[in-house]
């Protein structure tokens, strides 16, 4: 698998490199179905569930504090690109804005296109997380999941939401498209959490 699209890490990005991973050259695409083409003006990200229902859009998103980010991203195709340079809102001060009921422990990421991933409170509620609109200083195109995304780098990227739309609280664990199709519920990648038990 190394050569024309993977080549092995230097020294001294090894240790940032989780096992069974190559480094990518590029940034591979990695979509299930169609790609959704949605504007700015038209694009919306909902809560509901156990949580007051909010709908926030575009201008919503761009009011809220822009910071930049690098974040190293893992596929569990196995190819991995680091220090991805990324802009976008911070999940902790987007969720500022929310009234959580504290039985909410799991959230359905929803996406325009229909896919969907789940992901504990813990594992969203992280400071490294963030929802993205701008990649490498370019808006961030439809492939990569423009207009807007979310990116958690801790885990495998299937739970990096491509134009994200929905996020559902929930009091008990539900399984989203991959984790219900033979991934793992967390995936964790320097635990290779790759394929669930069943
Ligand atoms: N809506 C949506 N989000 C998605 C996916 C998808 O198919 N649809 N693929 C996931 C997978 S498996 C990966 S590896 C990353 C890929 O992001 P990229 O295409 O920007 O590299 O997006 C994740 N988010
Ligand atoms: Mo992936």
């Amino acid at each position: 698998m190394l050569g024309k699209f993977f080549r092995k890490p230097e020294p001294e990005q090894s240790d940032r490199v989780p096992p069974g991973q190559h480094l990518a050259k590029g940034f591979p695409v990695l979509t299930y179905g169609e790609t959704p083409n949605i504007s700015t003006d038209k694009w919306e990200l909902k809560v509901w569930g156990l949580v007051k229902p909010v709908t926030f859009n575009w201008s919503d998103l761009m009011a809220m504090p822009q910071n930049h980010f690098t974040a190293d991203f893992h596929c569990v195709t196995r190819w991995s690109k680091l220090d991805v340079q990324w802009t976008g809102v911070k999940v902790t001060d987007f969720m500022s804005h929310l009234e959580i009921d504290p039985k909410a422990v799991h959230i359905m990421e929803h996406c325009y296109g229909g896919y969907t991933t789940n992901i504990s409170v813990a594992d969203f509620l992280r400071e490294e997380n963030f929802f993205a609109h701008t990649l490498s200083g370019e808006p961030l195109s439809a492939d990569h999941g423009g207009p807007m995304r979310l990116v958690v780098p801790h885990l495998y990227a299937w739970k990096s939401a491509k134009w994200i739309n929905g996020l559902e609280f929930l009091d008990n664990e539900e399984l989203g498209f991959w984790e219900r199709n033979g991934y793992h519920k967390r995936g964790e990648p320097w635990a290779e959490e790759r394929y669930g038990s069943i």
